[in-house]
């Protein structure tokens, strides 16, 4: 992905934030204009949001909603804290209510992408509760995803021509037979080449043959009897992972400069990060700074083969998996044997197909991030484990002092967690905790690290953040998560975190964490569900 089209993604990520913003506002500012006479205890809310809303804005660029909450918390100055809301003053916040209501408005109007308030293609639903679907939009909506529901077959035909969605959750009965939820995607698949991944509900039918027909046209999942929310969620999430699949990073090594040239046209036609490097000294460097995930060596150049490239390359711990794959007009087969010997994986022989190279590339790539995750990740969640995690702090520690920048940790730890477990299970227990881990990926900033710390902890690096700003976010996340309904069986309830958060001051990563952590227990101390700073 371009710098450009990086950019813009997060700019439409952060305008989620004032747009959503900007509704509490308007919001709080409803409940008073229903009852002015019962207004005083929202109008401090007001000011609140209203003065979220406009650092928020002048954070995120945005002069226009920055302006609007700007004179909407002029005229709270006037509007003493214990007095009644007199008319004048009432008519002048309506009137900048309405300037909020139409900059936010606007800007959807103007241009239907931006400020896009969700990232992802659709998710339709197709089911036939209407009441269940509507609930379902809302837990998704959490999550970041844009789903929208249908009630009939003609209505989703109609809407999947317009816009492929990301995948489609559907009753095997929607549209009233008995399976005619199944030949609904039947006649939908045939229009479309790739066919669209199907999460089939039914309550009633989990006969083999159903099953079978629902697996033929593009059925990826079979719930009988039907599941909850969070259960349908985290299949959701796992279907739309593809689409945040990131660049292989791979580093070439060739002393001629067309066929560098060459390769770096190739893999960046294939959509992969490619470094190219066309002196053999560059090496340690690039490794350094690029850290690949794949390298390519030519086998001979001038000054020193790939081989022994390779040997200097393996010698690094840090880089002892990495795939090393060569490149050599060589074809005698005695020495390609040889050269894998010495730390190789693969030998291409050129000139390269790319159609050959790309698929070599896909296949060690993937095979080395998969090895890779079982070392660094945790399995339950697919977060960076705690050796991975402190690992991580202490490089962007090392990147701080270099940037001379600020540098965030935040420790989260889940209230009464236990009671969760004894309550409803140890599977809904789990169940949460990933849930936990899906929020924060979605809300955080993709430079930003999360980890599970322990068995209900996480760990959150936030690199160049100031705490103020880092304050806020976690602040953020935890309200909304708290929202969030959680569902055992018939059964809802919610779920809590408290958060410790310490700015780095110069001090070691161990010093760091301590202090966040004493920010945690402080949380805790305090009745929980709550962020703490902990002090300079
Ligand atoms: P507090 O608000 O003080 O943090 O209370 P708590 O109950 O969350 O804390 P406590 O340390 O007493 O209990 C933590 C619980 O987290 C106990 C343990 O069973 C549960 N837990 C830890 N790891 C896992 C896990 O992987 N899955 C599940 N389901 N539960 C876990
Ligand atoms: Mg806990």
């Amino acid at each position: 992905m371009s710098d450009e089209s990086q950019k813009e993604k997060l700019r439409q990520h952060f305008a989620r934030r004032v747009t959503t913003q900007a509704r509490v506002v308007l919001d709080t500012w409803q409940k008073i204009h229903d009852d002015p006479a019962q207004a005083q205890p929202y109008r401090n809310a007001l000011e609140a949001a209203a003065d979220k809303l406009v650092r928020y804005a002048r954070r995120f660029e945005m002069e226009s909603h920055a302006r609007a909450g700007d004179r909407i918390l002029e005229q709270l100055t006037q509007w003493h804290t214990d007095a009644a809301l007199s008319t004048d003053h009432q008519q002048a916040l309506e009137e900048s209510m309405e300037a909020l209501r139409h900059c936010t408005q606007r800007r959807s109007d103007e241009n239907n992408d931006a400020p896009h308030p969700f990232r992802r293609t659709p998710v339709y639903l197709a089911l036939a509760d209407e009441e269940s679907a509507a609930r379902m939009i809302k837990q998704l909506e959490f999550f970041g995803f844009r789903a929208s529901a249908y009630q009939t077959p003609n209505e989703l035909m109609a809407a999947c021509a317009l816009s492929k969605p990301e995948t489609i959750l559907i009753d095997i009965n929607f549209g009233g037979g008995a399976s005619s939820g199944i030949s609904t995607i039947e006649h939908l698949q045939e229009q479309h080449d790739t066919p669209i991944p199907i999460i089939f509900m039914s309550d009633e039918d989990g006969s083999i043959e159903t099953r079978l027909r629902a697996s033929r046209c593009g059925g990826e999942e079979f719930f009988y009897p039907a599941v909850d929310p969070g259960q349908l969620i985290e299949k959701i999430e796992t279907y739309t992972h593809g689409n945040t699949v990131e660049p292989y990073r791979v580093l070439v090594l060739d002393d001629s400069r067309a066929q560098a040239k060459f390769m770096e046209t190739v893999l960046k036609k294939a959509g992969m990060n490619a470094h190219i490097i066309t002196d053999p000294m560059q090496i340690i460097t690039a490794l350094e700074e690029f850290s690949p995930e794949i390298i390519l060596l030519d086998m001979y150049m001038p000054g020193c083969t790939g081989m022994e490239i390779a040997r200097v390359i393996r010698q690094q711990d840090k880089f002892h998996s990495v795939p090393i794959i060569y490149l050599s007009a060589e074809d005698d087969v005695g020495k390609q044997l040889h050269a894998m010997s010495l730390g190789g994986d693969d030998f291409l022989t050129k000139p390269v197909d790319p159609k050959h190279l790309i698929a070599t590339l896909h296949n060690r790539g993937r095979r080395a991030r998969s090895l890779l995750a079982l070392m660094i990740r945790d399995s339950l969640t697919g977060l960076f484990n705690h050796t991975h995690t402190l690992y991580l702090l202490e490089q962007e520690i090392v990147r701080a002092r270099q940037k001379d920048q600020p540098l965030c940790f935040a420790m989260i730890d889940l209230d009464y967690f236990k009671k969760v477990n004894d309550t409803f299970g140890h599977p809904i227990g789990d169940r949460i905790l990933r849930s936990l881990s899906m929020f924060l990926k979605q809300r955080l900033r993709k430079t930003d690290h999360i980890g599970r710390y322990g068995g209900e902890e996480f760990a959150l690096i936030l690199p160049n953040t100031r705490p103020g700003d880092a304050r806020n976010v976690v602040n953020e996340i935890r309200e909304r998560f708290s929202e969030l309904v959680q569902e055992a069986g018939d059964r809802q309830f919610k779920v809590t975190f408290s958060c410790g958060l310490a700015a780095w001051q110069g001090d070691s990563s161990q010093s760091l964490c301590e202090r966040a952590d004493r920010a945690l227990y402080v949380s805790k101390a305090h009745g929980r569900n709550c962020v703490t700073l902990a002090e300079e």
